[in-house]
């Protein structure tokens, strides 16, 4: 159960990196971003998914955490 834990904790934090690289890299000019939401336009053809999935993949990953979480202190 504690390796499965550490994979979604990792997974999280990889996930909100991506996020928030995404967010940073076009606000600050590092990443083209034609269309001006925030995600950069060579990731967005092929990722999509992954951030109009934003909310709920992120819902999923807490959920999963905190069950497992409970799993390992329970
Ligand atoms: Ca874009």
């Amino acid at each position: 159960m504690q390796n499965i834990l550490v994979v979604l904790i990792f997974l999280a934090i990889l996930f909100g990196g991506v996020y928030w690289w995404a967010g940073y890299s076009t606000r600050s000019g590092f990443a083209k971003d034609e269309n001006q939401n925030f995600i950069p336009d060579a990731w967005e053809e092929k990722y999509s998914w992954f951030f109009s999935g934003k909310g709920f993949i992120m819902l999923l990953l807490g959920i999963a955490i905190g069950f497992t979480l409970a799993k390992v202190i329970g």
